[in-house]
């Protein structure tokens, strides 16, 4: 019998729509149910480790984006096909998610000089020194494909558009910059003319979003 899939998380993407990329890369149905804060204090305590996402599988529940994403990146072959090949596949998405969570706490600082300052630091100096570290972990490790492991695509790569996108989209850098490195640029390429469940899904998002 199919696997019943529930992912919870708010109605935003944040910490919650690598998961929603993996799940729809793979074209595994799941329900996407997007939880309501006032209803997130009641739903809070029962949660594994009280912070969404959290997802459900046959009605177990896993909490922690990185776990859940390595869950399912085993689950859909998405990571790498031995364990050394895993640990550089995770080792990459590792560095995505720490640029991710820069982005996010700036995205969510609403302290003006705080944000400025915090802005500064990473646009100056934490995002191109990690970028600069991506581009040659791909170059030691990709085929050249666009993708950062190998020639096919990992979760790392989607971990890799979800930052950039919500980097672009939270006004942090402008897509121009980060496309002056490659893998930003050839990636999104990668998934938009080579990867059709995907873009179908970010595009239909994005339809959602103009229109809210
Ligand atoms: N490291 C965790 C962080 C989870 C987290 O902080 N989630 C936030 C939303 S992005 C949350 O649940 N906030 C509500 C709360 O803490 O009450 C993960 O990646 O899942």
């Amino acid at each position: 019998m199919a696997v019943r899939y529930k992912l919870y998380y708010f109605d935003a993407q944040g910490r919650g729509e690598l998961v929603r990329l993996i799940l729809h890369a793979v074209g595994e149905e799941f329900e996407d149910i997007r939880v309501h804060q006032a209803l997130w204090e009641q739903l809070k305590p029962s949660t594994p480790l009280h912070t969404l996402p959290v997802l459900e599988i046959d009605g177990k529940q896993l909490a922690q984006s990185s776990a859940i994403a390595r869950y399912l990146a085993g689950v859909f072959d998405l990571g790498g096909r031995n364990n050394l090949e895993k640990a550089l596949v995770d080792s990459a998405a590792e560095l995505i998610d720490e640029i991710l969570s820069d982005a996010l706490k700036i995205i969510f600082e609403h302290d003006k000089r705080r944000k400025a300052k915090a802005l500064k630091q990473f646009v100056t100096v934490t995002l191109p020194q990690k970028l600069a570290r991506l581009e040659e972990f791909k170059l030691a490790h990709g085929k050249g494909y666009g993708y950062i492991f190998g020639n096919d695509l990992t979760y790392a790569d989607l971990a890799a558009h979800n930052a950039f996108d919500q980097i672009v989209s939270g006004s942090i850098v402008e897509r121009e910059v980060l496309e002056q490195y490659s893998y930003p640029a050839e990636l999104r390429r990668r998934i938009f003319d080579g990867e059709p469940r995907i873009s179908r899904y970010i595009k239909h998002r994005n339809q959602m979003l103009k229109s809210l």
